[in-house]
Protein backbone atom coordinates (compact mmCIF):
# COMPACT_ATOMS: atom_id res chain seq x y z
CA UNK A 1 0.00 0.00 0.00
CA UNK A 2 2.66 2.72 0.76
CA UNK A 3 3.45 1.89 -3.40
CA UNK A 4 0.58 4.22 -3.65
CA UNK A 5 2.49 7.40 -2.23
CA UNK A 6 5.84 6.39 -3.91
CA UNK A 7 3.87 6.36 -7.35
CA UNK A 8 2.20 9.31 -6.58
CA UNK A 9 6.08 11.03 -5.79
CA UNK A 10 7.01 9.55 -9.24
CA UNK A 11 3.70 11.20 -11.01
CA UNK A 12 5.09 13.76 -9.45
CA UNK A 13 8.67 13.76 -10.73
CA UNK A 14 7.63 12.92 -14.34
CA UNK A 15 4.31 14.75 -14.72
CA UNK A 16 3.80 17.41 -12.56
CA UNK A 17 3.12 20.72 -13.53
CA UNK A 18 5.92 23.45 -12.60
CA UNK A 19 4.63 26.43 -11.35
CA UNK A 20 5.42 29.42 -8.89
CA UNK A 21 3.65 29.42 -5.29
CA UNK A 22 3.38 31.56 -2.35
CA UNK A 23 6.83 30.17 -0.89
CA UNK A 24 8.84 31.36 -3.96
CA UNK A 25 10.47 27.72 -3.77
CA UNK A 26 8.28 26.28 -6.87
CA UNK A 27 6.68 23.33 -6.96
CA UNK A 28 5.75 20.56 -9.81
CA UNK A 29 1.48 19.74 -9.02
CA UNK A 30 -0.91 17.77 -10.00
CA UNK A 31 -5.13 18.43 -8.64
CA UNK A 32 -6.94 15.80 -6.92
CA UNK A 33 -5.13 13.00 -6.04
CA UNK A 34 -6.19 9.92 -3.67
CA UNK A 35 -4.34 7.46 -1.48
CA UNK A 36 -6.44 4.84 0.77
CA UNK A 37 -4.91 2.57 3.86
CA UNK A 38 -6.39 0.07 5.86
CA UNK A 39 -5.88 0.79 9.24
CA UNK A 40 -6.89 -2.72 10.62
CA UNK A 41 -3.52 -4.56 7.94
CA UNK A 42 -1.26 -1.44 9.89
CA UNK A 43 -1.16 2.07 10.35
CA UNK A 44 0.47 4.63 7.24
CA UNK A 45 3.94 5.40 8.65
CA UNK A 46 6.03 5.17 6.06
CA UNK A 47 8.83 2.90 5.48
CA UNK A 48 10.83 3.94 2.69
CA UNK A 49 12.17 6.47 4.65
CA UNK A 50 11.82 7.15 8.78
CA UNK A 51 9.17 9.22 9.86
CA UNK A 52 9.10 10.97 12.90
CA UNK A 53 5.89 9.78 14.10
CA UNK A 54 6.38 10.34 17.54
CA UNK A 55 6.90 14.48 16.41
CA UNK A 56 3.26 13.65 14.39
CA UNK A 57 1.51 12.39 16.61
CA UNK A 58 2.16 15.05 19.58
CA UNK A 59 1.59 17.44 17.08
CA UNK A 60 -1.95 16.03 16.68
CA UNK A 61 -2.60 15.65 20.60
CA UNK A 62 -2.12 19.44 20.67
CA UNK A 63 -4.88 19.92 18.18
CA UNK A 64 -7.01 17.88 19.96
CA UNK A 65 -6.45 19.89 23.24
CA UNK A 66 -7.39 23.13 21.25
CA UNK A 67 -3.64 24.53 22.01
CA UNK A 68 -2.50 26.60 19.37
CA UNK A 69 0.76 28.15 20.99
CA UNK A 70 4.39 26.20 20.02
CA UNK A 71 5.44 26.23 23.74
CA UNK A 72 3.51 22.83 24.49
CA UNK A 73 5.23 21.28 21.37
CA UNK A 74 8.97 22.70 22.07
CA UNK A 75 8.38 21.43 26.09
CA UNK A 76 9.34 17.56 26.61
CA UNK A 77 10.75 14.91 24.94
CA UNK A 78 10.71 15.04 21.83
CA UNK A 79 10.82 18.72 21.29
CA UNK A 80 8.80 19.66 17.68
CA UNK A 81 9.85 22.63 16.20
CA UNK A 82 7.68 21.98 12.77
CA UNK A 83 5.52 24.97 13.83
CA UNK A 84 8.89 27.22 14.85
CA UNK A 85 9.67 29.04 11.48
CA UNK A 86 6.53 30.94 11.23
CA UNK A 87 6.37 32.78 14.37
CA UNK A 88 9.65 32.96 14.19
CA UNK A 89 9.48 35.07 11.19
CA UNK A 90 6.77 36.98 12.66
CA UNK A 91 9.06 37.91 15.53
CA UNK A 92 11.97 38.70 13.55
CA UNK A 93 9.67 41.25 11.28
CA UNK A 94 7.68 42.70 13.39
CA UNK A 95 10.28 43.82 16.18
CA UNK A 96 13.41 44.09 13.76
CA UNK A 97 15.24 41.85 16.16
CA UNK A 98 17.77 39.46 14.71
CA UNK A 99 18.12 36.56 17.42
CA UNK A 100 18.45 32.98 16.83
CA UNK A 101 15.89 30.48 15.84
CA UNK A 102 17.29 28.59 19.06
CA UNK A 103 17.24 31.76 21.33
CA UNK A 104 13.60 32.76 20.20
CA UNK A 105 12.78 28.65 21.14
CA UNK A 106 14.26 29.13 24.48
CA UNK A 107 12.31 32.09 25.27
CA UNK A 108 9.12 30.98 24.16
CA UNK A 109 9.95 28.02 26.39
CA UNK A 110 11.09 30.25 29.70
CA UNK A 111 8.87 33.28 29.37
CA UNK A 112 5.72 33.43 30.00
CA UNK A 113 4.60 36.85 28.56
CA UNK A 114 6.85 36.07 25.40
CA UNK A 115 5.13 32.73 24.52
CA UNK A 116 1.81 34.67 24.99
CA UNK A 117 3.26 37.35 22.71
CA UNK A 118 5.06 35.24 20.22
CA UNK A 119 4.03 32.08 20.08
CA UNK A 120 0.55 31.30 19.45
CA UNK A 121 -0.73 30.90 15.39
CA UNK A 122 -3.86 32.59 15.33
CA UNK A 123 -7.15 30.74 15.41
CA UNK A 124 -5.31 27.54 13.81
CA UNK A 125 -6.66 24.28 14.20
CA UNK A 126 -7.01 23.75 17.89
CA UNK A 127 -8.98 26.63 18.27
CA UNK A 128 -11.21 25.97 14.98
CA UNK A 129 -11.69 22.23 16.03
CA UNK A 130 -12.67 22.42 19.80
CA UNK A 131 -14.08 26.08 19.96
CA UNK A 132 -15.42 27.51 16.67
CA UNK A 133 -16.71 30.75 17.41
CA UNK A 134 -20.54 30.84 15.86
CA UNK A 135 -22.18 33.84 14.91
CA UNK A 136 -24.81 33.92 17.83
CA UNK A 137 -21.73 34.33 20.01
CA UNK A 138 -21.64 30.21 21.06
CA UNK A 139 -18.02 28.27 20.71
CA UNK A 140 -18.29 24.95 19.29
CA UNK A 141 -16.31 21.83 20.04
CA UNK A 142 -16.53 19.83 16.38
CA UNK A 143 -14.50 17.01 17.89
CA UNK A 144 -16.81 16.08 20.60
CA UNK A 145 -19.56 17.14 18.49
CA UNK A 146 -18.54 14.30 15.83
CA UNK A 147 -17.93 11.92 19.10
CA UNK A 148 -21.40 11.99 19.77
CA UNK A 149 -22.62 11.51 16.10
CA UNK A 150 -20.39 8.59 16.14
CA UNK A 151 -21.77 6.84 19.03
CA UNK A 152 -24.97 8.21 18.78
CA UNK A 153 -25.77 8.43 15.21
CA UNK A 154 -23.00 6.74 12.81
CA UNK A 155 -25.00 6.38 10.05
CA UNK A 156 -25.16 10.52 9.72
CA UNK A 157 -23.11 11.81 6.84
CA UNK A 158 -21.92 15.09 8.87
CA UNK A 159 -19.82 13.58 11.01
CA UNK A 160 -17.34 16.96 10.17
CA UNK A 161 -14.13 18.44 12.03
CA UNK A 162 -13.61 21.37 9.47
CA UNK A 163 -10.44 23.79 10.19
CA UNK A 164 -11.30 25.96 6.99
CA UNK A 165 -12.93 28.63 9.06
CA UNK A 166 -13.20 31.56 6.05
CA UNK A 167 -14.17 34.85 8.30
CA UNK A 168 -10.96 33.81 10.66
CA UNK A 169 -8.11 32.88 7.85
CA UNK A 170 -6.34 36.67 7.72
CA UNK A 171 -5.42 36.18 11.69
CA UNK A 172 -4.36 32.12 11.13
CA UNK A 173 -0.47 32.60 10.89
CA UNK A 174 -0.81 29.80 7.95
CA UNK A 175 -4.69 29.16 6.70
CA UNK A 176 -4.88 24.80 7.08
CA UNK A 177 -3.52 22.79 5.10
CA UNK A 178 -5.69 19.32 6.17
CA UNK A 179 -8.45 21.16 6.41
CA UNK A 180 -11.43 18.81 6.47
CA UNK A 181 -11.59 15.01 8.37
CA UNK A 182 -14.79 13.23 8.01
CA UNK A 183 -15.87 10.17 9.89
CA UNK A 184 -17.80 7.18 8.41
CA UNK A 185 -19.02 4.11 10.24
CA UNK A 186 -19.40 0.69 8.01
CA UNK A 187 -22.58 -1.62 9.28
CA UNK A 188 -19.63 -3.82 10.70
CA UNK A 189 -19.30 -1.26 13.37
CA UNK A 190 -15.26 -0.46 11.38
CA UNK A 191 -14.89 3.72 11.32
CA UNK A 192 -13.43 5.32 8.59
CA UNK A 193 -12.01 8.73 8.02
CA UNK A 194 -11.51 11.03 5.18
CA UNK A 195 -8.76 13.37 5.38
CA UNK A 196 -9.00 16.45 2.29
CA UNK A 197 -5.92 18.69 2.04
CA UNK A 198 -6.64 22.13 0.14
CA UNK A 199 -2.54 21.81 -0.16
CA UNK A 200 -0.11 19.05 0.51
CA UNK A 201 3.62 19.06 0.42
CA UNK A 202 4.33 15.66 -0.48
CA UNK A 203 7.84 14.47 0.59
CA UNK A 204 7.36 16.53 3.92
CA UNK A 205 4.16 17.12 5.19
CA UNK A 206 1.90 14.17 4.05
CA UNK A 207 3.87 11.27 5.97
CA UNK A 208 3.22 13.86 8.69
CA UNK A 209 -1.00 14.14 7.92
CA UNK A 210 -0.93 10.07 7.57
CA UNK A 211 0.42 9.76 10.79
CA UNK A 212 -1.84 12.69 12.15
CA UNK A 213 -5.07 11.67 10.98
CA UNK A 214 -3.96 7.51 11.76
CA UNK A 215 -3.64 9.04 15.64
CA UNK A 216 -7.13 11.14 15.43
CA UNK A 217 -8.77 7.72 13.76
CA UNK A 218 -7.55 5.58 16.38
CA UNK A 219 -8.64 7.61 19.45
CA UNK A 220 -11.98 8.14 17.96
CA UNK A 221 -12.82 4.84 17.44
CA UNK A 222 -11.21 3.83 21.60
CA UNK A 223 -13.20 6.53 22.27
CA UNK A 224 -16.81 5.50 20.30
CA UNK A 225 -15.97 1.85 20.92
CA UNK A 226 -15.23 1.17 17.03
CA UNK A 227 -12.74 -0.91 15.17
CA UNK A 228 -10.80 0.78 13.27
CA UNK A 229 -11.09 1.02 9.06
CA UNK A 230 -9.39 2.68 6.40
CA UNK A 231 -7.73 6.07 6.17
CA UNK A 232 -8.65 7.86 2.73
CA UNK A 233 -6.21 10.55 1.56
CA UNK A 234 -7.34 13.13 -0.69
CA UNK A 235 -4.99 16.47 -1.75
CA UNK A 236 -6.65 18.60 -4.27
CA UNK A 237 -2.84 21.32 -4.76
CA UNK A 238 -0.77 18.05 -4.76
CA UNK A 239 3.08 18.84 -5.22
CA UNK A 240 6.83 18.28 -5.01
CA UNK A 241 8.54 21.36 -3.95
CA UNK A 242 11.94 21.93 -6.49
CA UNK A 243 13.90 21.40 -3.90
CA UNK A 244 12.69 18.45 -2.75
CA UNK A 245 13.61 16.82 -5.90
CA UNK A 246 16.45 14.52 -4.86
CA UNK A 247 15.10 13.28 -1.97
CA UNK A 248 12.10 12.31 -3.94
CA UNK A 249 14.02 10.04 -6.22
CA UNK A 250 16.11 8.39 -3.16
CA UNK A 251 12.74 7.45 -1.34
CA UNK A 252 10.97 6.19 -4.73
CA UNK A 253 14.27 4.09 -5.48
CA UNK A 254 13.42 1.97 -2.15
CA UNK A 255 11.50 -0.70 -1.30
CA UNK A 256 8.81 -0.69 1.34
CA UNK A 257 8.84 -3.02 3.92
CA UNK A 258 5.88 -4.23 6.05
CA UNK A 259 3.53 -1.73 7.95
CA UNK A 260 3.83 -1.12 11.32
CA UNK A 261 0.80 -0.92 13.92
CA UNK A 262 0.14 1.88 16.14
CA UNK A 263 -1.40 0.90 19.25
CA UNK A 264 -3.72 3.26 21.76
CA UNK A 265 -3.83 2.47 25.17
CA UNK A 266 -5.46 5.71 27.11
CA UNK A 267 -8.89 4.46 26.58
CA UNK A 268 -11.85 7.05 27.20
CA UNK A 269 -9.12 9.39 29.08
CA UNK A 270 -9.65 12.87 28.69
CA UNK A 271 -8.15 14.99 25.45
CA UNK A 272 -6.34 17.14 27.85
CA UNK A 273 -4.73 14.40 29.89
CA UNK A 274 -3.58 11.89 26.54
CA UNK A 275 -0.01 11.98 26.07
CA UNK A 276 2.75 9.72 23.82
CA UNK A 277 3.31 7.55 26.67
CA UNK A 278 -0.24 5.97 25.62
CA UNK A 279 0.99 5.18 22.20
CA UNK A 280 3.20 2.00 21.03
CA UNK A 281 4.09 1.78 17.14
CA UNK A 282 5.18 -1.78 16.90
CA UNK A 283 7.42 -3.85 14.13
CA UNK A 284 8.36 -0.23 12.55
CA UNK A 285 11.22 -1.00 10.46
CA UNK A 286 12.08 2.21 8.14
CA UNK A 287 14.79 3.36 5.96
CA UNK A 288 16.97 5.81 7.10
CA UNK A 289 15.84 9.32 7.17
CA UNK A 290 15.80 11.98 4.20
CA UNK A 291 16.96 15.18 5.35
CA UNK A 292 14.99 17.83 3.62
CA UNK A 293 14.08 21.82 3.86
CA UNK A 294 10.71 22.86 4.47
CA UNK A 295 9.35 26.07 2.70
CA UNK A 296 8.10 28.81 4.68
N1 LIG B 1 4.56 24.10 5.00
C1 LIG B 1 5.24 23.35 4.11
N2 LIG B 1 5.95 23.93 3.15
N3 LIG B 1 5.19 22.01 4.17
C2 LIG B 1 4.46 21.37 5.13
O1 LIG B 1 4.44 20.13 5.17
C3 LIG B 1 3.72 22.12 6.06
N4 LIG B 1 2.91 21.56 7.03
C4 LIG B 1 2.79 22.29 8.28
C5 LIG B 1 2.64 23.69 7.97
N5 LIG B 1 3.19 24.23 6.89
C6 LIG B 1 3.82 23.51 5.96
C7 LIG B 1 4.02 22.04 9.11
N6 LIG B 1 4.36 20.64 9.13
C8 LIG B 1 8.21 19.12 8.74
C9 LIG B 1 7.12 18.26 8.89
C10 LIG B 1 5.85 18.80 8.99
C11 LIG B 1 5.64 20.16 8.95
C12 LIG B 1 6.73 21.02 8.81
C13 LIG B 1 8.01 20.49 8.71
C14 LIG B 1 9.60 18.58 8.68
O2 LIG B 1 10.54 19.34 8.52
N7 LIG B 1 9.83 17.28 8.82
C15 LIG B 1 11.15 16.71 8.80
C16 LIG B 1 11.78 16.75 10.17
C17 LIG B 1 10.90 16.25 11.26
C18 LIG B 1 11.33 16.69 12.65
O3 LIG B 1 12.55 16.69 12.94
O4 LIG B 1 10.47 17.00 13.48
C19 LIG B 1 11.06 15.31 8.24
O5 LIG B 1 12.08 14.81 7.73
O6 LIG B 1 9.99 14.71 8.31
C20 LIG B 1 2.04 20.42 6.79
O7 LIG B 1 0.95 20.31 7.54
Amino acid sequence: PEQQYLDLMARLLNEGDPRGDRTGVGTRSLFGQVLRFDLSRGTPVFTTKKVAWKHAAKEMLWFLRGDTNIRSLLEGSPRVTIWSDWPYQRYCRETGDSIEMREFEERILTDDDFAQAWGDLGPVYGKQWRRWLASDGREIDQVETALDLLKHDPNSRRIIVEGWNVGELDQMTLPPCHKTYQFWVSGEGRLSLMLTQRSADVLLGVPFNCVGASVFLHLMAAKAGLDVGELVWCGADVHLYQNHVEQAAIQIARTPTPWPSLVYSGGDLAWEAIGLEHFELLNYDPAPAIPAPVAV
